[in-house]
């Protein structure tokens, strides 16, 4: 690499392929292309427009070599730091500039992270059914795809829609984005709210659940044996309590993690949790930087850190999470659904080839067409993942095709709790 080369474009492409994606196009003067992904579901238009209408017009004529300079300009130097919006931008430009520096090395990018330190990655999937018999046909499903790992979740008796699990779902559905409600109808608690148009609305019963999740998930481990990892999601809806209750419950299924079981912002809460169970925690994926992380790895109250590449500023800053993590023997298992695009997923792969304490990779998959607008290196094969060995992240957009997808609003949904008061999603 020269040093000598320029950046002469930054670009927003947004397309909506079934879904809607950002994603961040950087040209150089000497022709190359770097891909990221800016992809925050359902505020979506907030980082394309902190991008182009801020970002873009700093990074004309800067040298795109300097991937950490870089970082640190649009992180310490914008005053205003850390947050969602403000993370994913940061970490859009991140991974295209490790594109770029994977391209014009000629190396694919996770060997200028040190190389390969396993030969292909573990990841999970979903499996999601109404009842427990829906929910066992599609774990089956999965294995038969060859997962070695699978998040089980299912409909808890007495309620409508649960966390996108309806009663007419397909078995891996896609992560929810729904477009707005129109009506005013709330057909089995899943319709548009009482006050017009806006997201889709479930009802939530925590009690309900509490009742219905370690049978399920108790089932599931009966159907398949001991070897099978097992993963669920709780979706931050638990006080403190009712989480160290499941965790108990759940410890003869031997869980390899329990996700999410109370709201992000209160983080003390763990340390009651930990007291009283052993099953494994998840937590991260709606953190932005590694201050988020820190007390939960330093003080042990998580054994696995959630945080996604693109929401978290990207290659470099994962990269760190990472290492501060490893000396308290907490390791990587990103978030990887539907909603984050196959930029993103790519650049998640480098890390996970070359990150020692990277244990595992969301993998939802996507829609066929989200295949062809996001061409890519990295593939699936037998329950693991590898990033390919294309130079820089693998990743080629078709911008013709992604073109013929305009953006369309779209909400994750929102739950209420029976007395129709809100709950955390
Ligand atoms: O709800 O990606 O573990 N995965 C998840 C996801 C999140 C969505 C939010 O955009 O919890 O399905
Ligand atoms: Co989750």
């Amino acid at each position: 690499m020269s040093g000598t080369d320029t950046i002469v474009a930054a670009d927003v492409v947004i397309t909506s392929p079934g879904r809607n994606f950002v994603t961040l196009k950087i040209t150089t003067a000497e022709g190359l292309v770097g891909w990221g992904d800016a992809t925050l579901n359902g505020r979506e238009l907030a980082v394309a427009s902190y991008l182009r209408d801020h970002v873009a017009p700093l990074l004309i004529g800067r040298d795109p070599a300097r991937i950490e300079d870089t970082w640190q300009y649009l992180y310490r130097g914008a005053y205003w730091r850390r947050g969602p919006v403000t993370m994913t931008s940061v970490g859009a430009v991140d991974l295209a500039l490790w594109d770029i520096k994977g391209k014009a090395t000629g190396q694919p990018v996770y060997q200028l992270l040190g190389g390969a330190v396993r030969d292909r990655i573990l990841c999970y999937t979903h499996a999601s059914g109404w009842d427990v018999p829906r929910l066992l046909d599609a774990v089956d499903a999965q294995r038969e795809r060859g997962f070695r790992a699978v998040r089980a979740q299912s409909g808890v008796p007495g309620l409508g829609t649960v966390y996108g699990v309806s009663e007419n779902a397909p078995a891996h559905e896609q992560t929810p984005g729904h477009k707005p409600a129109s009506g005013h109808e709330q057909p089995d608690g899943r319709g548009p709210g009482p006050h017009g148009p806006g997201p889709q609305e479930e009802i939530w019963d925590t009690d309900a659940y509490l009742r219905h999740a370690p049978e399920m998930l108790a089932a599931v481990r009966e159907h398949v044996g001991p070897e099978l990892k097992l993963l669920h999601d709780v979706h931050h809806r638990l006080t403190p309590g009712e989480a160290a209750r499941l965790g108990k419950a759940l410890e003869a299924v031997n869980l390899f993690w329990l996700e999410d079981v109370t709201p992000a912002e209160n983080q003390e809460v763990l340390r009651h949790v930990r007291r009283h169970t052993t099953v494994p925690l998840a937590i991260g994926e709606v953190f932005n930087t590694v201050w988020e992380c820190q007390t939960l790895i330093t003080e042990q109250l998580i054994d696995f850190v959630r945080t996604c590449v693109t929401h978290a500023g990207g290659i470099s800053h994962l990269r760190r999470i990472a290492a501060l993590a490893e000396l308290w023997q907490v390791r990587l298992g990103p978030h990887g659904p539907s909603d984050i695009s196959p930029v993103a997923l790519g650049a998640s792969l480098h890390v996970g080839l070359s990150t020692p304490n990277f244990a595992i990779q969301e993998y939802m998959g996507y829609e066929p067409v989200v295949h062809e607008v996001f061409r890519h290196a990295w593939s699936y094969e037998d329950g693991h993942l590898h990033p390919g060995d294309e130079p820089g992240l693998g990743i080629e957009v078709d911008e013709a095709l992604a073109a013929r997808f305009p953006y369309e609003p779209a909400y994750l949904p929102v739950a209420r709790r029976r007395d129709g008061s809100i709950t955390d999603w």
